[in-house]
């Protein structure tokens, strides 16, 4: 096809400090430890419940997370602070969402054989921006040197497959001609690290890919996109009040409802039906049989969700690297966590084989791209 939009690179940074599950438990334990001696008494007569512990097989078991990586350890496992000590830059200096998402976005330029100047549109598509203006695009898009236009976006999990659309459509537009879309995902920063359901839950990374038309591309390997599909279903159950107008309520504007909290089992339960009709309608209308997926780079949030979503397209027998699993290492890192298997796992196909790349979280969104490896 003439007008095929491509994939044509991918970058990745990783956090150069890590925790496992074991140290972060235990920092989590004597938290607990403190609270309960701190409250002893109103404990004994029933006015404060007391914390129970976190346990390392819990967390495996419930979500397949073994470790992450943080990009500001100091702090997180002092169970007086437990929050990574981030300093403030002054205005001048490139934030620490800009700096990591250009170390992913130069390895994605370099892989898809392009220069900054090839560029002219960059989305900055995560859970969270470190500010709201200018945006963190723009930042790298004046540090990287490329021309045109950059916008930040937030659809939380689903930022890194809705800012692909975004780039698509731009491109078929006609309002752009090559796209940037990184992923600068500070997760630890918004972890409530006291809270023993969600503690362990996330990380930190930065992703990057190069969108643009496939003919003209330079790029040794690019993923043609054959169809996309975005859905959106308002939901409560993943939320965070971290927000703008916080400071306009003084007494609750550090409240843990600022932080990142979900009711994980009804999540778990909710999304997946929701999963399984998006994808089987997308399909459908793509005349195509899951069957025929050669791998699949899924949202990587809980590897139980992952391995039914797995049986449901490929039944029970996939091969093992047909569906890649990175939360073992980096956790849960938003909207990252598909391209961090996309950039990990895009070796050993033959031009012609299909994958699907698919998001899923809060929103709730969904956001899914059946690829064409070229
Ligand atoms: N250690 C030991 N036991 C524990 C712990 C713990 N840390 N936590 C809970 N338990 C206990 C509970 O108390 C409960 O005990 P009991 O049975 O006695 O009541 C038992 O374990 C089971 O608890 P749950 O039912 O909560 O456990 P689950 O098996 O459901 O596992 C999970 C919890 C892992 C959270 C799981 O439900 C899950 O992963 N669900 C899917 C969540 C999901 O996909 N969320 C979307 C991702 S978030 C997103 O969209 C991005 C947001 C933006 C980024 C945010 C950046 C910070």
């Amino acid at each position: 096809m003439n007008n095929a939009i491509a994939i044509t690179g991918t970058g990745l940074f990783t956090p150069p400090e890590g925790i496992s599950n074991e140290a972060l438990v235990e920092s989590f334990n004597a938290y607990v430890d403190l609270h309960n001696r701190e409250h002893e008494g109103e404990i004994a007569i029933g006015h404060v419940q007391p914390l129970e512990y976190s346990s390392s097989e819990f967390i495996e078991k419930a979500s397949g997370i073994k470790h992450r990586y943080v990009m500001v350890k100091e702090g997180i496992l002092d169970p007086e602070i437990m929050m990574p000590l981030i300093p403030e830059r002054p205005s001048d200096a490139l934030s620490m969402q800009a700096e990591i998402g250009l170390l992913a976005a130069k390895e994605a330029l370099a892989n898809a054989s392009l220069q900054p100047q090839d560029i002219d549109l960059v989305i900055v598509a995560c859970a969270y921006t470190q500010r709201a203006y200018p945006a963190v695009a723009i930042e790298i898009q004046q540090a990287l040197g490329c021309r045109g236009f950059g916008f930040d976006m937030q659809v939380a999990c689903s930022s890194a497959t809705f800012g692909l659309a975004s780039a698509a459509g731009l491109i078929g537009s006609g309002a752009a001609s090559r796209a940037l879309v990184i992923c600068p995902e500070i997760c630890s920063a918004q972890v409530n690290y006291r809270d023993r359901d969600s503690h362990f839950i996330f990380g930190d990374v930065a992703t990057a890919m190069v969108v643009e038309p496939l003919v003209g591309s330079r790029s040794q390997q690019a993923f043609e996109i054959l169809g996309q599909r975005c859905v959106t279903d308002y939901s409560n159950n993943i939320r965070s009040n971290f927000g703008f107008l916080n400071r306009c309520s003084p007494g609750t504007a550090h409240a843990p409802d600022k932080l990142f909290h979900q009711q994980g089992r009804k999540v778990f339960k909710e999304l997946l039906p929701m999963i399984y009709s998006h994808l089987d309608s997308q399909f459908a209308d793509a005349g195509l049989e899951p069957a025929a997926m050669k791998r699949l780079w899924l949202h990587q949030a809980n590897i139980n969700m992952n391995q039914f979503v797995v049986k449901k397209l490929l039944g029970d027998t996939p091969g093992a690297d047909t569906a890649p699993i990175v939360l073992d290492t980096y956790a849960n890192t938003a909207s990252a966590g598909s391209v961090i298997a996309l950039h990990k796992h895009r070796q050993g196909l033959s031009p012609g084989d299909l994958g699907l790349l698919c998001s899923f979280g809060a929103g709730y969104s969904i956001g899914s791209f059946i690829l064409k490896t070229v």
